[in-house]
């Protein structure tokens, strides 16, 4: 049995015996044009009358787009077939006949593709940003593997916010409200005290109903919690994360960029990011019109005008203390603002990772809980850490599709989730 990449790079008059799906046909009478898909890519299947049995050539007439099908044939390198290579069928069979029209068809509104996204998943571009997505998890793991970091699975039910209270997804455990996680930060925190380096990729969940291009209600977070780690460890860890997956997954995806015409930019993360500090970001705003009072938030279109000023990620750091959630570590020369820093992706992406150095100090986070209004006992482990053995630490988070929509130029987060849940859609 062989694939259809494998194909591509066989000779010519080698038999083969493929296993996949209709994706197009054409017929010219005696002549039928199969395209044939599989996981690994599309070829053309002749199947002529004159060279396989009536019966081979009537099963391959009757079958309907997404039919499942077995093929037997003799490849043969023809200029006018896509790709130049064809295969030319001998035998022909249907496994699993269509029974219905496809839904999936040239011109079909976004909504009738995403209602059927179950069966859109089917299609060679989808499968493509699939695979580059798998491309991209294992490059996550290349690099936190290599540098001594330990994988962590933290839970999803939980009972305490973790990055405020308004975009918490409720849940009635046995009659007790919990919630869905927004981040495993707190879990990978305790962790450090025996791991010191640990890692995770899990979804995460918030209940936000802004409907942006780069807003998901449950995604793909990639985090890392790093003991005795300071603020420039921060940056320069999330930095070379960066990196190192963005050529990486460059190099991992060739094929499927070629499927999508797209090319990802590496030299975007080449040479230091740049860094600029939550004040100088408010010039940049104020130079472009915007009424830039401190203590504003950087919303998606303050984000666009910043990111606009670099051809690089940036990091945006030292956010006023009331910006960010209360386990953010002040910077000691100026109490006001915190170690806390967001990277922001190129070409209007916006934010791809939330980062920062964590108090360390018992009574500076007990009283930091009660300043936000939040009940300590909620927190009782969380405090507890800082109890035993306390020690400087920091880490951050990274969307996954929100890196995908950057180096992909995707519009819109939905297309790097295969399941993709928005406030408007929770199924398939
Ligand atoms: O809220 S974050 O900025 N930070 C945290 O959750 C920290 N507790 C992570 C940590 O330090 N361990 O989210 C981190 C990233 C953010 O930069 C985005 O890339 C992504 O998670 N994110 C999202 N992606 C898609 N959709 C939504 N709604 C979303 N929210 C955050």
């Amino acid at each position: 049995m062989r694939n259809v990449s494998e194909v591509f790079d066989a000779g010519e008059g080698v038999e083969v015996e493929l296993r996949g799906w209709v994706w197009r046909k054409r017929s010219h009478g005696r002549l039928l044009f199969i395209d044939l898909r599989d996981s690994t890519g599309v070829i053309q299947v002749a199947v002529n009358a004159g060279r396989v049995g009536p019966e081979s050539f009537e099963e391959a007439s009757k079958a309907s787009r997404e039919s499942s099908v077995l093929v037997r044939g003799i490849i043969a390198h023809d200029p006018r077939a896509p790709g130049g290579v064809e295969v030319r069928c001998t035998y022909f069979k249907t496994i699993g006949q269509s029974l219905d029209d496809f839904p999936i068809r040239k011109g079909v509104t976004s909504r009738v593709l995403y209602d059927n996204r179950h069966l859109y998943l089917r299609s060679p571009r989808v499968t493509a940003v699939m695979r580059i997505r798998s491309n991209l998890i294992w490059a996550v793991h290349e690099f936190f593997r290599s540098r001594g970091f330990v994988e962590i699975d933290c839970p999803t039910l939980v009972t305490a916010a973790v990055e405020g209270g308004a975009t918490l997804f409720e849940v009635n455990y046995f009659g007790k409200k919990v919630y869905l996680t927004q981040s495993v930060q707190f879990y990978q925190e305790a962790a450090i005290y025996s791991l010191e380096r640990v890692y995770s990729i899990q979804p995460s969940f918030r209940a936000e109903k802004s409907r942006t291009t780069r807003h998901l209600t449950e995604f793909w977070h990639v985090e890392a919690e790093m003991a005795y780690a300071g603020f420039e460890d921060l940056l320069k860890t999330i930095e070379e994360l960066v990196r190192y997956i963005v050529i990486r997954v460059d190099e991992l995806s060739k094929k499927e960029l070629r499927t999508l015409g797209r090319r990802i930019r590496t030299e975007e993360v080449e040479g230091p990011f740049p860094r600029i500090t939550y004040a100088e970001a408010l010039d940049i705003l104020r130079r472009h019109g915007v009424d830039a009072e401190w203590g504003i938030d950087i919303g998606a279109d303050e984000e666009k005008i910043i990111s606009g000023e670099f051809e690089k990620p940036v990091f945006l750091t030292h956010f006023p203390k009331k910006l960010k959630a209360f386990y953010h570590k002040p910077d000691p020369s100026n109490r006001e603002v915190t170690l806390s820093a967001d990277l922001l992706a190129p070409r209007g992406n916006g934010e791809i990772v939330g980062s920062g150095v964590r108090i360390d100090d018992y009574e500076e986070l007990r009283s930091r809980i009660l300043e936000e209004g939040l009940r300590p006992e909620d927190y009782y482990w969380y405090l507890d850490l800082r109890k035993y053995g306390s020690v400087p630490h920091a880490g951050f988070g990274m969307g996954v599709e929100r890196v995908l929509k950057w180096i992909l130029d995707l519009p819109h987060v939905r297309m790097a989730a295969p399941f993709p849940r928005t406030p408007t859609r929770i199924q398939p």
